[in-house]
């Protein structure tokens, strides 16, 4: 089964990104990603078979254990690999980057040690995929809508399972794994 790791975001925060990419003037066609399904990856898996579940379950729960939770933030807009020939279009982390990143290497990592999946080869860039093109690559200009800060609290992180359908994707969460990494003067 195809298979990621997930930051889930507020319903709040899922509806007013929604909304305001309704109003981005942009040159070609864009399928938005529904309210339910925008997230922030960690960890793409890809097709793991069903019988490699449990260990990953176990990576997972080894990870948690050594993060604690921390606030981050959204703000404004960005494409992947640029906005004049976007084929990612997503909105950008204006805090938390680091423990985002953080969390990213040492789950690519524990993968890999424990299941033997293969380590991500690209640099990990924390954003959360609002749109990609029906076919070609879309234009728009990042600054022709304001996407203000919006804070949000990482408490954990969910395994997630992807079915691809033809109406677009859908994601079932397998598993919530909660942080609980050392939190400072009082985490002992
Ligand atoms: P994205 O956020 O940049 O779209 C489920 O497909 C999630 O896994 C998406 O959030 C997607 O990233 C991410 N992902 C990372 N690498 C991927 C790949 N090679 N194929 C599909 N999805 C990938």
């Amino acid at each position: 089964m195809r298979l990621f790791v997930a930051v889930a975001l507020p319903q709040k925060l899922r509806e007013f990104l929604r909304q305001a990419v309704r109003e981005l003037p942009h040159r070609g066609r864009v399928r938005w990603t529904k309210p339910e399904n925008l997230h922030l990856t960690l960890k793409f898996l890809g097709e793991v078979p069903e019988g490699s579940l449990e260990e990953v379950a176990a990576a997972l729960e080894e990870v948690r254990r050594r993060h604690a939770p921390f606030e981050a933030a959204v703000s404004g807009l960005g494409a992947f690999p640029a906005p004049r020939r976007a084929r990612v279009v997503w909105a950008g982390i204006s805090e938390g980057a680091g423990p985002l990143a953080a969390l990213a290497a040492d789950l690519d990592e524990t993968l890999h040690r424990r299941t033997g999946l293969e380590r991500e080869q690209r640099e990990y860039r924390a954003h959360i995929t609002l749109g990609r093109p029906a076919g070609r690559p879309v234009s728009f200009d990042p600054e022709a809508i304001s996407i203000p800060e919006r804070r949000f609290r990482v408490e954990g992180f969910d395994l997630m399972r992807s079915v691809l359908k033809p109406g677009g994707p859908v994601y079932t969460p397998l598993g919530s794994f909660a942080l609980e990494g050392d939190q400072g003067p009082h985490g002992h």
